[in-house]
This record gives C-alpha cells, sequence and structure tokens, in this order.
C-alpha cells in the first residue's frame, strides 16, 4: 500500500484540519480574495506604501512571528505516522486496553531526533537518537518517549539541565555544533563516573546510525505494567527493527554531513513515499513486583539495563511506519510528547530521571508552543473527546456548551463526572511510600562501572576498535589536558587495555584515580557515594552487538549502479531487476545526466558522479561493458569514479565490477590488497550476483576494514 492510502482515527481526524491548494483562489487569513500579490498599495506608483494596505501588513505581520522556539534538546527531527498492532495480549500484566487485544490496531505518530544539534544541524552527529512515539488510544493519548540507546547519562534530574548544558555548544562562542567532541561536554563526563555506561554507547556506532529504520527503541526506564487485579510488574520497553541495527562508519558520518545533511530525514521519507514502511518488533521484560531486588543493580536506576540472558524480551506487537506527515511544521514540529502521558495498566516507577522527567515536558511545551492549549494543536489532539473545566487560555479552540466550568456542580448535572475504574478512570498505583525527606542518592546506585564493562565486553573486535577510535577522536578536541588524562582515568575502570590505547594516541599515561570520583569536592552526600568497582554478573551479551543483529536482507537497501554509454545494458537490467525484487532501491550514477545509451536502449541517470558520492550508497555495481569503462577511466571521470570505489571499499561495502572493468579494479585501492574479501566481486559467471546480494545484505565487512585500510 501507498504512503497516500493509509487510513486509521487519528488520519481520518487530521483531515478535517487538512487543507490543499489545488485549483483554488489565493486568500487573506479573512478569507478575502486576493487580486493582487504582486505590489503593494501606494500613493502613487513610486510613492510610499500606505498604512491602510492591510493585505500587506497582514502578510509580513504573520512572517514576522512565524518561528518558534526549538526544542531545547532533541531539536532535529524526522517524523512519521503509522500503526502499532497487537499481536500477543498483554492482560495478564496490564489492563491498558491498546496492549490487550489480540490484532488491536493503533494509530501512532513516531518523531525521531538528534539530541544536542539545533534545528538545521546534521542528521549524522555522533549522538544518542530520540525515539518518542504517541499512541492515539481509546483511553486517551500514551506517550513513550524513548531514545535508541537503553541508559542514560545521569541518575537524577536535577543534573539533566549540567548535562545539556555541557554537552550544547559552549556558551562564549556557540561552538561546536551538533558535537560532544570539546571541552565543556567530557570535562562533565570525566567528573561522572555514573555517565560512563551511556559513554560506552555513545562512543558505540550506535551513535551514528545507518538509518532511523535501522536502529532500535527504548524506553530507558523501568516502567510498572498493572493488570485488572492490581498485580505489578515492572516492564522495560524494546523496540527491535525488522531490518536490523546497523550504522555507518564515523568517516562515512563525516562526509555524508556534507554530502547529504539530510541523509535520516531524506532516506525515512523516501522508504516510506517508495512503500518500504519502516517496521519494529515491539517486546516487553517484565519483572515481577516481588522480583524487584533480585538484580546486581538497581531497577530505579536508569543507568543500568537489565541484560536480556536475565530477562528475556517477549515480542508482543509491531510498529509500522506508513505515512508521511503533509506538513513538518505541523507535525512534526508541534507534536508534544511528555513521558506523563500514561493510560490506565501502565504507572511510573520512582527512578529520580524519571519523577523529574515528568515535570520538565509539559512545562518545555509551554514556552516552545507558547500556551497551555498545545493539547489542541490537532497532531497532539487524543482520538477520543476532551472533557474538562479547564477552559480559556491563548489560542482555545474547543467550545464548551454550558454555564459550568467548576466541580462539584448541580448547574450541568454534575457533568462531566468522574470515571470510576471500571468505566476507565485512572487510579494511581497505590504502594506505601515512608521515609525521612532527604536530598540523597540511593546507596544501590553506586556501581557505575559493572555495565560499562559488559556493554565493552560484549562488543566485537570492529565495534571495541570503532569505540577505541571515536573516543580518541572526541579527546582530541579537547583542548585542556588535565580533562584528557581525568578521562582516561575513568576509562581505566571499564577496561585497562582500552585506556591504555587511547592513552597512547593522546599521548597520556593512564593514571588510576583513586577514587573514580575523586574531583568532585568531598562533602556531605557525595563523600558517601563514592563509586564502587564491581564485576557484573552477567559478562556478555549477544544483544549488545550489532555484529549479532539481522544480515539476511537487502530490503531497502540503496546500490549506486556507476554507467556509461556503451553499459552492457542486459546484465544490467537483469541486475537491477534481481535485486529489486529482494527489495533493494537502484539508482544509476553517469558522468552526467544526460540519457545513458547502453548496448540495449538509452537510460536516464538520478546523479552524475559530481553530485552525490558513495557514502549515500550501501553498495556499488561497476556496470559491464568495455565501452562503458573506457568512458569511465577517461581523464575527466576518473578522479570521481576511482574515489567512488576507493571510499566504498574503505567504508568495507560491497563492490561489484561487471565484466569488461577490469582498467576500474586495477586502478583501484583495491587491486593493491592481496587477501580475500567476500565483499569485493568480481564477474565470473551468471552467479556473481548471488555473491553480492549475500554481501549487501551483510551490511559491511566490519572484519575486513583493518585489511581495506592497510
Ligand atoms: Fe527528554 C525531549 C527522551 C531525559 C527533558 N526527550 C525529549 C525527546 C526525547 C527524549 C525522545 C524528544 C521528543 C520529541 O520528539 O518531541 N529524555 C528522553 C529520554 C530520557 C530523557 C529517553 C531519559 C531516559 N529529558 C530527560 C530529562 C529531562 C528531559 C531527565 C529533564 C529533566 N526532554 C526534555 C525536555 C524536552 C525533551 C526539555 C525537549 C523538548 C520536549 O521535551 O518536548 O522537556
Amino acid at each position: 500500500m501507498k504512503n497516500d492510502d493509509q487510513n486509521n482515527e487519528k488520519l481520518d481526524q487530521l483531515n478535517e484540519h487538512t487543507t490543499s491548494n489545488e485549483n483554488e483562489k489565493l486568500t487573506t487569513n479573512q478569507g478575502l480574495k486576493i487580486n493582487n500579490n504582486q505590489d503593494s498599495l501606494k500613493s502613487g506608483e513610486r510613492g510610499p506604501t500606505l498604512l491602510e494596505d492591510f493585505i500587506l501588513r497582514e502578510k509580513i505581520t504573520h512572517f514576522d512571528h512565524e518561528r518558534i522556539p526549538e526544542r531545547v534538546v532533541h531539536a532535529r527531527g524526522s517524523g512519521a505516522h503509522g500503526v502499532f498492532k497487537l499481536n500477543k495480549s498483554l492482560s495478564t500484566y496490564t489492563k491498558a486496553g491498546f496492549l490487550s487485544k489480540v490484532g488491536k490496531e493503533t494509530p501512532v505518530f513516531v518523531r525521531f531526533s538528534t539530541v544536542a544539534g539545533s534545528k538545521g544541524s546534521t542528521d549524522l552527529a555522533r549522538d544518542v537518537r530520540g525515539f518518542a512515539i504517541k499512541f492515539y488510544t481509546e483511553e486517551g493519548n500514551y506517550d513513550l518517549v524513548a531514545n535508541n540507546m537503553p541508559v542514560f547519562f545521569i541518575q537524577d534530574a536535577i543534573k539533566f539541565p549540567d548535562l545539556v548544558h555541557a554537552v550544547k555548544p559552549e556558551p562564549d562562542n556557540e561552538m561546536p555544533q551538533a558535537a560532544s567532541a570539546h571541552d565543556t561536554f567530557w570535562d562533565f563526563i570525566s567528573l561522572m563516573p555514573e555517565s560512563m555506561h551511556m559513554i560506552m554507547w555513545l562512543m558505540s556506532d550506535r551513535a551514528i546510525p545507518r538509518s532511523l529504520r535501522m536502529m532500535e527503541g527504548f524506553g530507558v526506564h523501568s516502567f510498572k505494567f498493572i493488570n485488572e487485579e492490581g498485580k505489578v510488574h515492572f516492564v522495560k520497553f524494546h523496540f527491535k527493527p525488522k531490518l536490523g541495527v546497523h550504522s555507518v562508519a564515523w568517516d562515512e558520518a563525516q562526509r555524508i554531513s556534507g554530502v547529504d545533511p539530510d541523509f535520516h530525514k531524506r532516506d525515512l521519507w523516501e522508504s516510506i513515499e517508495n512503500g518500504a514502511f519502516p517496521e519494529w518488533d515491539f517486546g516487553v521484560q517484565l519483572i515481577p513486583e516481588e522480583d524487584e531486588h533480585k538484580f546486581d543493580f538497581d531497577l530505579l536506576d536508569p543507568t543500568k539495563l537489565v541484560p536480556e540472558e536475565e530477562v528475556r524480551v517477549e515480542i508482543v506487537g509491531t510498529l509500522t511506519l506508513n505515512k508521511n506527515p503533509d506538513n513538518f511544521f505541523a507535525e512534526t514540529e508541534q507534536v508534544a510528547f511528555h513521558p506523563g502521558h500514561i493510560v490506565p495498566g501502565i504507572d511510573f516507577t520512582n527512578d529520580p530521571l524519571l519523577q523529574g522527567r515528568l515535570f520538565s515536558y509539559t512545562d518545555t511545551q509551554l514556552s516552545r508552543l507558547g500556551s497551555p492549549n498545545f493539547h489542541e494543536i490537532p497532531i497532539n489532539r487524543s482520538v477520543n473527546t476532551v472533557h474538562n473545566n479547564q477552559r480559556d487560555g491563548h489560542m482555545r479552540q474547543q467550545i464548551v456548551k454550558g454555564k459550568v466550568s467548576y466541580e462539584p456542580n448541580s448547574i450541568g448535572g454534575g457533568c462531566p463526572f468522574q470515571a470510576m475504574m471500571s468505566e476507565g478512570g485512572f487510579t494511581s498505583h497505590e504502594e506505601r511510600v515512608s521515609g525521612e525527606k532527604v536530598r540523597k542518592r540511593s546507596q544501590s546506585f553506586v556501581d557505575h562501572y559493572s555495565q560499562a564493562k559488559l556493554f565493552y565486553n560484549s562488543q566485537s573486535v570492529p565495534e571495541q576498535t570503532h569505540l577505541q577510535n571515536a573516543l580518541v577522536f572526541e579527546l582530541s578536541k579537547v583542548t585542556i589536558p588535565e580533562i584528557r588524562e581525568r578521562m582516561v582515568g575513568q576509562l581505566a575502570f571499564i577496561d585497562q587495555t582500552l585506556a591504555k590505547k587511547v592513552a597512547e594516541k593522546l599521548g597520556v599515561t593512564v593514571k588510576k584515580l583513586k577514587q573514580p570520583n575523586q574531583s568532585i569536592p568531598a562533602d556531605g552526600n557525595i563523600a558517601e557515594l563514592q563509586s564502587e568497582e564491581r564485576e557484573p554478573n552477567t559478562k556478555i551479551s549477544e544483544a549488545l552487538s550489532m555484529q549479532n543483529t539481522v544480515k539476511d536482507t537487502i530490503k531497502s537497501r540503496k546500490i549506486g549502479f556507476i554507467v556509461a554509454n556503451g553499459a552492457d545494458g542486459t546484465a544490467l537490467n537483469d541486475l537491477k531487476a534481481k535485486l529489486e525484487k529482494e527489495g533493494a532501491k537502484v539508482e544509476l550514477i553517469a558522468p552526467s545526466l544526460a540519457p545513458v545509451k547502453t548496448t540495449d536502449g538509452s537510460m536516464i541517470p538520478k546523479h552524475s558522479l559530481t553530485s552525490t558520492a558513495s557514502v549515500c550508497f550501501d553498495a556499488l555495481y561497476i556496470s559491464a561493458g568495455e565501452q562503458s569503462a573506457i568512458e569511465l577511466m577517461a581523464p575527466e571521470n576518473r578522479h570521481h569514479v576511482l574515489r567512488f570505489i576507493n571510499e566504498a571499499y574503505k567504508h568495507c561495502k560491497a563492490i561489484y565490477f561487471g565484466s569488461g572493468t577490469e582498467a576500474l579494479y586495477d586502478n583501484s585501492n583495491i587491486a593493491m590488497k592481496k587477501h580475500e574479501d567476500p565483499a569485493v566481486i568480481i564477474w565470473k559467471d551468471g552467479r556473481s550476483y548471488k555473491q553480492f546480494i549475500e554481501a549487501v545484505s551483510r551490511h559491511r565487512v566490519w572484519e575486513f576494514e583493518p585489511e581495506r585500510n592497510k
């Protein structure tokens, strides 16, 4: 089904607010038809403009106020509509309607984002990705405001402004944009042992996804499920992409940022337009309330994940994105998420990071969207009608009849009534809470390194190398030597070899800190909270390595065909058909945009050699044909073609040389290498394409990176 053929309750509701200008006459905001939109009203053709010109004034005034503040974090985003389908009932654990009835479909709007950069920054920044989902359920909106990493930098929301100030551009000169590689970020981090686990994720390739469609989503906190009987389970939410979790190389990310800073946005948009709808398995880790203390970490600590080896992820539903927004501002920019938007059957835990978030999100919408009526903006409306006694405020839309705006009342017959639990009325889960009023952290939060070790030890060798290189890159941008040294000291608590390798490249020695957070003034609470070095119960978790992800599909992979006049049209069309049958997307790249004459016809290329780059593709095919190879090797093309091949090779991609293209192979960097490489395919016979498809489906041959970059 195509993007535009989608239909659901939420889209029907949005349709009532959607207009099209097709075949319409231009009007003012008051509906008056405009006769001349070219000239202002003047006193004489060359005279001054008249104040009376209400058309000019309206147009300019609206323009002057077009911008709203960007999100303080997660400013850059891409959104899409979709549907969540439940495949297995969770009614044993939660009374939430949308998680109870098998087959139930709930409309959703999802917004992906980077965190640190401004609205206009690059998609390929090394950063966490936001993965926020609004479920328009029959019981009201449920927002799962998630990230693509399962843990967070800090344990308590009171540190959030410090974290964000540290990572954002430095306040004196507003540099650097969308980057954590600078003094203030690493100054803060090197003083925050609790951030080490998250730093392992951030320095891993998870922070530079190949596509928003190829990353996981995690609710991060432990939430609570409550069933009809009031029984509680802790729950962790997971989204696993059907296409697997894949990333790009850091060198590639930096080049994409120049060639196509909208790479992720475009990829999401085009996939949905092409009907290659992104899909995720939705899963839950369920922990009975009585097992809360059975782990070697605290379930309330957001810097910890629950290893899948200890609690398996039960897959119960599918999230599919199937429609692009009609208007970026109205939908993606104005959508307002809040972890506090919940439905009966789901509740919060005492995670101190979550507790602080419950305040922050409504508050930020007030300054961003300007009014407590932001819930009335079409994208934010629940599909069930809102009934309450809240009134007025800027831009109020709803017209509520009657005299009554208070409760209790007799004039309005007591309406709107409170709902009983049996009628879906929300009740907070009752739990006994007692304690001294203290500004302290729990002693159960002091272990800051065990899961950083778990993550690092679970990575494959190429992943560990990338992580080391990322740390070297980031810390090399730090100008204050003490910060670099302190950070290396932190790494030594995670892995000695990691610390040594990074230290070597930074030209410092590893000095293990006496106490991990020794540099924080040892006063009161903080002194009590000296971090402990512990070994994790689970030593290695397969789920944490991208090496173990889905690698058996080339669906929606973008394959560049480099062609020139004289290319073997039969071989080209045959391979194109085979790749497209498997769901891949083929795009032609030629010396110019003029039609290319192949041996059996003519084809129009989508790109020229200078308008794109190999970093925008997952794999390359150098089309067969001696004639076309000669043109590609001509002085004006040669440099560009070889750059395509050499970069794809360096970034561990599959490259397929069609017959007759030996000259290109011989002149590339590949010819200099003498190793067997399963992803460099040289046409032998009609079966070579199978090897190519196999290589593309593996995504990248990271294990050959050292050889390919020698
Ligand atoms: Fe947050 C936005 C995810 C901690 C305060 N957050 C925001 C978005 C995502 C997350 C995905 C973008 C939503 C959108 O697309 O509009 N945030 C997280 C996760 C966290 C987290 C997974 C930790 C587990 N956030 C967090 C804390 C605070 C905030 C501790 C404050 C105490 N977050 C905000 C915010 C934002 C936001 C300032 C900015 C724009 C917005 O809310 O709507 O309120």
